[in-house]
């Protein structure tokens, strides 16, 4: 067994998609009511205004990652809970929830891990001009200061930003997300970089706050996974991944793009030369910034895509078998991709690497004796996490692991369709099943891994 004494053997959430009570508390609008509310935009006309209710039942939510042994709770902060307006007057009411859910996880033994920014912007800031006003970056930099100043006494661990890939990406380029734009390249390079301006504003604040914190940021990548063992394929799936894709929908979803300037200090080289003409205004000041050290580098990763050598130093991709195996919302099962990120990761940016997200969506009912079965979240688990197992036998540092999900929740533009959690959620009465998945990482975990090794 190679995971560390204190390994993190967490489960992760975020605020829209569990929470509910989205016109309580003094909550102020997002810009996930306003897309939820367009018709054609979420199957099935779904909203998160109730979700999995959490904003009522977290003790009860906390109770179930107790059973479950849990040692870290990955959970966001709705940014309009704290701040209605996104800026300016304070909502107590906020803070007392999210304070009172920290307490509660210590008292159990849970670490939180709070994400700053999980896709809710407030819909105030939205009018405002959203990530394209380069206020963005002194709005977050204000609201990640509240967060650390109320609650960094007790919370040591924050990440500033999950997948930006998909809040600028689909939010902005495809507009499958809220708030559900088709923008210029022009704008959207200068959203994401007013993005990573405001994460090294926010470790910059929260470090003067909170002076023994550990700070991290969460994009997400499918990995090139190499057809063979040889120098050639493997070198090409290293390429691949780090490489510049530069296509009308997907431009937004490179990985060297979002991390070399937060652990490099630079944009890539190639990204520069391809997205030359788009690029923004960038000075070594917002380097430095950027740049600001992170404690740890997160990563949420659920599949990957086969790669091997095109024979003259670069890569190309390799159709995969017919029926391969695929989850519930269609993602390939590539248990892989596990080892291979976090080598590609380590390599390049030498940080310590959390797991900040993986899973599946899976058909879970309950069976008729009232129980939910899921043996094939079972085996993805398994598989996935004896490939980050052999990562770290290999030599990768790695922190932990956060299942998505705690339970299953809204899944953005496929609405409830999808179930991702360990524990089932009837949406009708709000009735908790913790799946045959929630037991066995239990048992898992109580072994402290050491179940991976006997299958
Ligand atoms: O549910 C999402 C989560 O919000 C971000 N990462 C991927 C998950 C599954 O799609």
């Amino acid at each position: 067994m190679a995971f560390k004494e204190k390994f993190l053997w967490g489960t992760a959430t975020s605020s829209y998609q569990i929470e509910g009570a989205a016109y309580e508390g003094g909550r102020g609008k997002t810009v996930w009511e306003d897309f939820c509310s367009r018709p054609g935009k979420v199957l099935g006309g779904q909203n998160g205004d109730r979700a999995c209710d959490h904003y009522h039942r977290y003790k009860e939510d906390v109770e179930l990652m107790a059973q479950m042994g849990i040692t870290s709770y990955r959970f966001s902060i709705a940014w309009s809970r704290i701040l209605p307006d996104g800026t300016g007057a304070v909502n107590e009411e906020g803070i007392a929830f999210y304070s009172d859910l920290v307490d509660m996880l210590l008292k159990k033994n849970i670490i939180p891990f709070v994400t700053l920014f999980h896709w809710d912007l407030p819909y105030a800031l939205y009018k405002k001009g959203g990530w394209q006003n380069p206020d963005s970056v002194t709005w977050f930099r204000e609201y990640a200061g509240i967060i650390a100043s109320r609650l960094g006494d007790r919370v040591k661990h924050f990440i500033t930003f999950n997948e930006p890939q998909c809040f600028i990406g689909l939010g902005h380029v495809t507009g499958e997300h809220a708030p559900g734009n088709k923008m210029s390249k022009k704008a959207v390079f200068e959203m994401a970089h007013h993005v990573l301006l405001a994460h090294g504003n926010a470790v910059e604040v929260i470090r003067e706050r909170v002076p023994d914190a550990k700070i991290g940021y969460a994009p997400t990548s499918a990995v090139p996974i190499p057809v063979s063992n040889n120098p050639e394929d493997i070198d090409a799936a290293r390429k691949a991944y780090f490489s510049i894709s530069s296509d009308d929908d997907n431009y937004m979803w490179n990985v060297s793009w979002w991390s070399d300037p937060v652990l490099l200090g630079r944009y890539p080289e190639e990204g520069m030369r391809v997205f030359a003409k788009d690029l923004p205004e960038i000075s070594p000041e917002d380097m430095k910034i950027i740049s600001r050290p992170i404690d740890f580098y997160g990563q949420n990763i659920y599949h990957g895509y086969p790669v091997r050598s095109d024979g003259n130093g670069g890569w190309e991709m390799v159709g995969r078998n017919e029926g391969y195996a695929r989850t519930a919302i269609g993602w390939p099962v590539t248990p892989e991709s596990l080892y291979w990120g976090p080598r590609f990761l380590y390599e390049r940016y030498k940080k310590p690497i959390i797991i900040t997200e993986n899973g599946l969506s899976c058909h879970d009912w309950v069976s008729l004796d009232g129980k939910v079965h899921d043996p094939n979240r079972i085996d993805f688990m398994h598989r996935y996490l004896k490939a980050l197992n052999q990562a770290a036998k290999d030599g990768v540092d790695i922190d932990g692991y956060f299942a998505w999900s705690m339970m299953d929740n809204f899944e953005w533009a496929k609405g409830y369709f999808e179930r991702f959690g360990m524990v089932y959620v009837n949406y009708e009465t709000q009735e908790r099943i913790l799946k045959d998945s929630a037991y066995w990482y239990r048992d898992l975990i109580q072994s402290r891994g050491r179940l991976l090794e006997e299958t």
